[in-house]
């Protein structure tokens, strides 16, 4: 009895461990926007919906370490308490109606405290609220096009990954921070957003599957041919925020980062009325496709 009740110490201390993991600051595991190095947790929320996910991430890990080290503890009381040399003439019990009620009962409690807010965070995440503004996304074989229907803008553009080069020149020429430009994410022109604001994100692809994901955002929805996928995000923080494709989708699908400028009304405001004028010639080549699909 006291093993046991050492064991369900022990238990006691590493549940609150792990509880303990789960309430450090994301910030101590991993950056925000993009990866960083030693990264150890999802990449920072800057969304209600990734602020849920993180939570319920780190809820159902102290369900998991709990489950994990109960059952250990069993298994190791089992081996010590009942080996051959311990316990020489086995018990010949079969049933223990209480045990079975039990070991029956409180899986289901388990599986319906994880239920309630996983649909609660579904719900969140497909209910999409009244919008403020509607960007599209299509993705192609190699990089993502936006396209800003609303707001008078009409106006669209594709958005491809910088190589070393042209993002060595991009630093240089102070265009972007370095900070602010990763290896394999910087992009030529990003997706530009107001703070606070509700964007609806429709998302289809031009040739095959592919999936767009922003992992600050919370957000992950595949991009499909004939298709129109819909998702929503409110970012509540300034800044950039890096996403790749995640659907195999070809020869470069690793080399078609998507980037979103989460700014001010003020500077959201300055750039749509630059873009109006930058995008607005449909012969430019980088604007072709996006005009076409007005
Ligand atoms: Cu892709």
């Amino acid at each position: 009895m006291r093993f046991l009740s050492r064991t369900l110490a022990t238990v006691a201390a590493m549940a609150l461990a792990a509880g303990a993991t789960a309430l450090l600051p994301d910030a101590a595991l991993a950056g925000t926007g993009m990866p960083s190095d030693w990264q150890m947790n999802l990449q920072g929320p800057a969304t209600e919906v990734s602020e849920y996910i993180h939570w319920f991430h780190n809820w159902l890990n102290v369900i998991i370490f709990i489950i994990s080290i109960f059952v250990l503890g069993l298994l190791v009381y089992v081996a010590w308490r009942f080996n051959e040399k311990a316990n020489p003439v086995p018990s010949k019990t079969t049933h223990h109606a209480l045990l079975e009620v039990a070991w029956t009962v409180i899986p289901v409690l388990i599986l319906v405290v994880i239920a309630i807010p996983s649909f609660r965070l579904l719900k969140l995440q497909l209910e999409i609220p009244q919008a403020d503004l509607t960007v599209k996304v299509t993705g192609k074989q190699w990089y993502w096009s936006y396209e800003y229907p609303q707001d008078g803008g009409a106006f669209g553009f594709d958005s491809l990954m910088l190589d070393e080069k042209q993002r060595a020149e991009a630093i240089s020429s102070n265009k972007i921070a370095a900070a602010e430009a990763p290896r394999l994410l910087a992009v030529d022109n990003e997706a530009v957003v107001p703070v606070g604001k509700i964007v609806r994100i429709q998302v289809t692809g031009a040739d095959v599957i592919h999936k767009f994901t922003v992992p600050s955002f919370g957000i992950k929805i595949d991009a499909i041919p004939g298709r129109l996928n819909e998702t929503w995000f409110k970012a509540d923080r300034e800044g950039i925020y890096y996403g790749q494709c995640s659907f195999i989708c070809g020869q470069n699908h690793s080399y078609m980062p998507i980037a979103f400028r989460v700014v001010s009304a003020e500077k959201y405001a300055a750039w749509l009325a630059d873009s109006k004028k930058k995008f607005a010639n449909a012969d430019d080549a980088t604007n072709k496709v996006a005009a076409a699909g007005q």
